[in-house]
C-alpha cells in the first residue's frame, strides 16, 4: 500500500460514514454472519453523493492500471454504480462500453437478460461490498455465459472476510479467492482495514467504541 491509496481510503471512509451509507449497529450479512458494520450503497442517494462515488471508484480504476474493455454492473445495486463509473470514466477520457444484467429475463422487446453494449472481451465488474464472495461469482458466471472474459472487479469496500464454500467458511479471504482461483484483479476504495484505522483515530467522535467490536469481528470472520 502507498501513502497515496491510504488518504484516499481514509477519505473515502469518512465520506460513506458522513453520508450515512457505513452505519454501525447490529446487520447480518448475505454469508448470514452478524455483523457490527454495514456498507449500504443505495444511500449514496442523490447526485452529489453518487457523482463523488463515482469518482472515487474511477480514480482507484486508472490508478490501478487494470486494463479492460468494458464496464459490466450487476443488478441490481451495480447498476448506477456502473452507469455512474462509466459517466465520470469518459468525463476523464476514457469512454468505454457500459452493461448491465436484469435480475428476470425479458419475453418481449428486445428480450434476455442482458441491457446495453455487447458483452464481450475484458470486462470489469463494478460492484459495491465483496464480503464472502457470493455475488462476484455470480457476476463471473453472467460475464462466462455471455462469451466474454471476466478480467477484473473494482468495488467500494472489500470487507476482507474468510471466503465460504458451499456455505461453509474456507481458510482464506473471498478476494484472495477471487484473485487466485477465479484470476480477476480486484481494486477496491477502500478496505476494512482502512475502516479500523478511521474507526482507531477517531475514538472521539461519533464513532466511539466501534473499533473494539469491528476489531472483534475481523478476529471471527476476517
Ligand atoms: P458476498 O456475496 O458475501 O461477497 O456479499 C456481498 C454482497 O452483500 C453485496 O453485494 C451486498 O449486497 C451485501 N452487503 C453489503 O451491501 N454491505 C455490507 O456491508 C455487507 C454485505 C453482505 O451482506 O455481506
Amino acid at each position: 500500500d502507498t501513502a497515496a491509496d491510504d488518504a484516499l481510503a481514509q477519505e473515502f471512509v469518512e465520506f460513506a460514514i458522513g453520508a450515512g451509507v457505513l452505519r454501525f449497529g447490529e446487520f447480518k450479512t448475505k454469508a448470514g454472519r452478524l455483523s457490527p458494520y454495514f456498507f449500504n450503497a443505495g444511500l449514496f442517494d442523490d447526485g452529489i453523493k453518487l457523482g463523488r462515488l463515482a469518482q472515487f471508484y474511477a480514480r482507484r480504476i486508472m490508478d490501478s492500471g487494470i486494463e479492460f474493455d468494458m464496464l459490466f454492473g450487476p443488478a441490481y445495486k451495480g447498476i448506477p454504480l456502473g452507469a455512474a463509473v462509466a459517466i465520470e470514466l469518459a468525463r476523464l477520457g476514457r469512454n468505454v462500453p457500459f452493461a448491465y444484467n436484469r435480475k428476470e429475463a425479458k419475453d418481449h422487446g428486445e428480450g434476455g437478460t442482458l441491457v446495453g453494449a455487447p458483452v464481450k472481451g475484458r470486462v470489469l465488474i463494478v460492484d459495491d461490498v465483496i464480503s464472502a464472495g457470493t455475488a462476484v461469482r455470480e457476476s463471473i458466471g453472467i460475464i462466462k455465459a455471455a462469451g466474454a472474459t471476466p478480467h477484473a472487479i473494482a468495488i467500494a469496500l472489500d470487507r476482507q472476510e474468510k471466503a465460504t464454500e458451499n456455505g461453509v467458511d474456507v481458510a482464506y479471504s473471498a478476494v484472495q479467492q477471487v484473485r487466485d482461483q477465479l484470476g480477476l484483479q480486484v481494486c477496491a476504495i477502500a478496505r476494512l482495514a482502512d475502516l479500523l484505522q478511521y474507526l482507531e483515530q477517531h475514538g472521539d467522535t461519533a464513532v466511539q467504541g466501534r473499533h473494539e467490536e469491528v476489531l472483534a469481528y475481523r478476529r471471527r470472520y476476517g
